[in-house]
């Protein structure tokens, strides 16, 4: 219940407990994989320990939903069963072949725990559930071996596939040699034999192994989804990998060279300074998925915990999934924009709806009439007085030092402005969500910053303070947030979708009714509210 677990989440997806092995409901959970929509449902598969809080023993763990909000679990889909994958069944993915028949292309751990790729069919495509999958004879399909060079402990997590213009399959595999991050490609005919190209599709120095690699297109004419297969000039392509050196998720759009089977970043995207993030907070081993009948692509992230080891298994449980995202290229081409599904709204209820405000510097103003431990709050600002903004420092490059810098707490001229979201009745304990803006040479920068400083009276969290810049320019847009609260997470969304922060909390005293919302200025000049609409969220049904 809500009052011994007040970090349980109400609307993000979490396993089931497992009481049957007689712990304290132990367990754990990460990666999303292999996401995928067949006969009317949605399937999430994750990795998951069914033994404890803590990674382990890992198998493929199975729900399902038909609006991505409330999920019904399944029995395990894939788990240990023959010697390709006797040592655990890793990160993976869902390809649909001709015909609509859903393959898995997953990671196995062998008896001599390399890593190796393994082919599951469904034991019977005419069940919506997909129950019960089977495994080739002839797993595993791709494995490291004297000849091709592989490093056979950093050799995992297959995409899902794309059928080129000649008939063959290819997918991708998540490698290095050296500290070279590679995505390895494999070709196939037939989806069962396997051919290793001579070149990987893309690679990069210094990065060190790549995790869940996933590439697939964009278009760039409509805010529509498309397939993964999809290739010409209507499209761009998207690599993102999961670097396992810093644990968060990148990406760099770009050009699919058929021909060459090579993935060619864009200009500005060479230089590895200037490769984007789904999130600047905690957001890992994400994975897209084309929605056909919704015509969307959804994204998939593993948020984990902050806090220790020992809390973990004291509450029993690690790991949420971060709500689903639509996610489509921006019109600059130059980013991806993001945002919550909007099957998420249908759990809003008692909306809040302010007129527009003046913020006055140093105030804060009470968000009453909503449950702030489970909300979802929209708020835009309106900036005026420029010339109050401070001068960017040129060697201030790195957004989440600069708002580590310039937490909440410390005073600016053009903010800090923005949201304390779970927040004790005498603030002693909040977490702030906000913007600066600071003066450039020739423009205006939108600094975003998520402060975790004071989110709990007790230390033993992380508290990592997180930010990224906003591509908004502020003199002509409104500057936009939204903040999905859930108990021990807030994902907040700058700008429309241009940026993600996620951050793990646990408060002491801002739990449940005892959680408060707030609209704050903690800058010299006034900022305009133009709108700001909260909502209630009610609980999913969720395992
Ligand atoms: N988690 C899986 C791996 C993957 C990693 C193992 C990423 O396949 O590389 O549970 O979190």
């Amino acid at each position: 219940g809500s009052t011994n677990q007040p970090y349980r989440t109400a609307y993000h997806f979490q396993p089931p407990k497992n009481w049957m092995n007689g712990q304290l409901g132990l367990f754990g959970f990460a990666d999303p994989n292999g996401p995928l929509t067949y006969k009317g449902f949605y399937h999430l598969f994750y990795q998951y320990n069914p033994k404890g809080a803590v990674w382990g023993n890992i198998v493929w763990a199975h729900s399902v939903s038909t609006d991505l909000v409330n999920w019904t679990p399944l029995d395990h889909a894939i788990y240990p069963s023959q010697p390709s994958d006797i040592n655990g069944c890793w990160s993976g993915s869902a390809t649909f072949l001709p015909g609509g028949k859903p393959v898995i292309l997953y990671t196995g751990i062998d008896p001599q725990n390399r890593q190796v790729q393994n082919l599951a069919k469904p034991k019977n495509v005419s069940d919506p559930l997909l129950r019960e999958w089977v495994k080739l004879p002839q797993n595993p399909l791709m494995a490291p071996t004297e000849s091709n060079k592989i490093n056979s402990s950093s050799f995992r997590d297959p995409t899902t596939a794309w059928l080129g213009h000649d008939g063959l399959w290819r997918a991708i595999i998540g490698s290095k040699r050296d500290r070279r991050g590679l995505a390895i490609l494999y070709r196939s005919k037939d989806f069962v034999n396997w051919v290793k190209a001579k070149h990987p599709l893309y690679s990069e120095k210094g990065t060190g192994m790549w995790e869940c690699p996933d590439f697939f297109p964009a278009s760039i004419k409509s805010s529509s989804g498309v397939d993964t297969s999809i290739d010409g000039p209507e499209v761009r392509h998207v690599l993102k990998v999961s670097l396992d050196d810093t644990k968060h998720d990148y990406y760099v759009i770009g050009t699919y060279s058929a021909s060459k089977d090579k993935f060619i970043p864009d200009k500005g995207f060479e230089d590895t300074n200037s490769v984007l993030r789904y999130d600047y907070g905690k957001f890992y081993a994400s994975k897209t998925f084309y929605d056909g009948p919704k015509n969307r692509r959804i994204l998939w992230g593993w948020i984990n915990e902050s806090s220790s080891v020992s809390d973990d298994i004291t509450k029993g449980w690690s790991g949420i999934q971060a709500i689903p995202r639509t996610i489509v290229l921006h019109k600059s081409g130059k980013q991806l924009v993001q945002w919550p599904i909007v099957e998420i709204e249908k759990l809003r209820t008692n909306q809040v709806n302010w007129p527009s405000k003046v913020l006055k510097g140093g105030s804060i103003l009470h968000v009453s009439g909503v449950s702030a431990a489970q909300a979802d709050v929209e708020v835009s600002f309106e900036v005026t007085k420029f010339e109050k903004a401070e001068v960017l420092d040129p060697s201030w490059t790195n957004p989440q030092l600069l708002c580590s810098r310039k937490e909440a707490s410390v005073k600016g001229g053009l903010g800090p402005f923005g949201l304390l979201v779970f927040a004790s009745v005498g603030l002693e304990e909040y977490t702030a969500v906000f913007f600066r803006i600071f003066k450039s040479k020739d423009k205006y920068v939108v600094l975003m910053c998520s402060d975790q400083s004071r989110s709990s009276l007790n230390k033993n969290n992380d508290r990592t303070t997180y930010g990224a810049f906003l591509d908004v320019d502020p003199v002509h847009e409104k500057l936009s947030l939204r903040s999905l609260i859930d108990h021990s997470i807030v994902e907040s969304f700058g700008g429309e979708g241009k940026a993600g922060i996620s951050a793990r909390v646990y408060p002491t005293l801002a739990i449940n009714d005892d959680t408060h919302l707030y609209a704050f200025n903690n800058g010299t000049s006034s900022v305009k509210i133009t709108s700001l609409r909260a909502w209630s969220l009610k609980k999913a049904h969720i395992n």
